[in-house]
């Protein structure tokens, strides 16, 4: 499957450190990227550019910056393997984004269903028009690399299918430059719902209480949120796609994503239980992933120096393959060589 640019296989993804992560982020995304690592030349980003977007404070961006790099380790990410690296650290990202942006219909951008939901929620006037670019950003990050693959959640495939038109269309224009990604998305935890509205993503934003397991609660808060999950007056206990029954459906495909069993496994397992009994299964499951996870990461953030030349490592790396990709696309679109 290697492109013509790669001895291997390539895989590129990334993760705003726009708050605390998930036990949606680490289904949805880092789980597939450890279980990758090996079988593809891996690129893993943290994408603070996107994460301005949507606002920030500079102190906080700064220290979720590393907080997320330092995730992505204890998730299992092997910086001896894999590239770690900060989006900003690599001017490419923002260089090749300009030149995507100028080249993406305004429709493509207006019709992306994250962009409608996030300016859905506030004044239109007043939002930053980096919102509505996002997409191109992301394509950058992606094309930049010659990633062949791009393990994410489901929330994600309408940006990959905006990826691929954008990378066809300059291929088309100006000769062919970019390798066509392919969206990866994992069988089973691909949208993890609230457990307060399972009818709604599970997202770092969202404010509310009971909303979202975090990859930092505290393994008794973690506990106590999932035996509060909202569930439905039915009794037996089945995967499915009826409204009604999402919040018992999500807590299956927790259960589902964290044990790799198949459903007919699982709903054997559950034929003569109760709600309680799931729960308390989801919720011992979720804590056998979040404590060794936690173990690691303080590890990490108690050890100087090690995550700064992590990063100091990955920004050569990724340097290294952005950069002439960046020049050729420059080439293409004709801008002239500095002597
Ligand atoms: P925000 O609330 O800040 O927009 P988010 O929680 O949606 O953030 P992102 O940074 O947008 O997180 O997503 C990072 C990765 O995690 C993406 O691959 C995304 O698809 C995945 N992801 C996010 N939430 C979920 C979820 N609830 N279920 C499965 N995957 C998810
Ligand atoms: N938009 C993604 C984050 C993201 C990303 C990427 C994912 C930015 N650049 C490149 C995969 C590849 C999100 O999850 N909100």
């Amino acid at each position: 499957m290697a492109n013509i640019y790669n001895s291997r296989p390539r895989v590129l993804s990334g993760i705003q450190p726009s708050g605390n992560l998930t036990i949606g982020n680490y289904l949805g995304a880092l789980k597939q990227w450890v279980e990758v690592q090996r079988d593809y030349d891996c690129f893993y980003c943290v994408v603070d550019l996107h994460a301005i977007t949507a606002g920030q404070d500079p102190v906080e961006l700064r220290q979720k910056t590393r907080e997320s790099a330092a995730m992505y380790i204890a998730a299992g990410i092997d910086p001896e393997v894999s590239t770690i690296f900060v989006q900003s650290h690599i001017p490419a990202h923002s260089e090749l984004a300009w030149m995507l942006t100028c080249m993406a219909p305004l429709g493509w951008l207006q019709r992306m269903t994250q962009f409608k939901d996030k300016v859905g929620k506030q004044n239109q006037e007043s939002i930053g028009a980096g919102l509505l670019n996002y997409p191109s950003l992301m394509a950058a990050d992606i094309l930049l690399y010659h990633a062949d693959l791009v393990p994410v959640g489901d929330d994600q495939n309408q940006h990959l299918e905006f990826t691929r038109d954008l990378a066809r269309r300059f291929n088309h224009l100006y000769g062919e430059t970019f390798t066509l990604p392919s969206v990866m998305n994992p069988q089973a935890g691909a949208r993890i719902m609230g457990l307060d509205n399972p009818t709604a993503k599970m997202s770092k934003s969202e404010t509310s209480d009971n909303h979202a397991v975090f990859l930092l609660d505290d393994v008794s808060r973690a506990r106590k949120k999932i035996m509060r999950a909202v569930t439905d007056s039915y009794r037996d206990i089945r995967f499915s796609d009826e409204p009604e029954r999402a919040g018992v459906n999500n807590l299956l495909t927790i259960y589902q994503a964290i044990k790799d069993e198949s459903r007919e496994e699982i709903e054997g397992d559950f034929a003569d239980k109760g709600y309680g009994d799931l729960k308390k299964a989801v919720a011992e499951a979720v804590v056998s992933t979040l404590e060794p996870l936690q173990a690691r990461y303080n590890e990490l953030m108690n050890e100087a120096g090690y995550l700064d030349s992590v990063l100091k490592l990955g920004r050569e790396k990724a340097s290294a393959v952005a950069e002439p990709t960046l020049k050729l696309a420059q080439d293409r679109m004709g801008f002239l060589a500095p002597s």
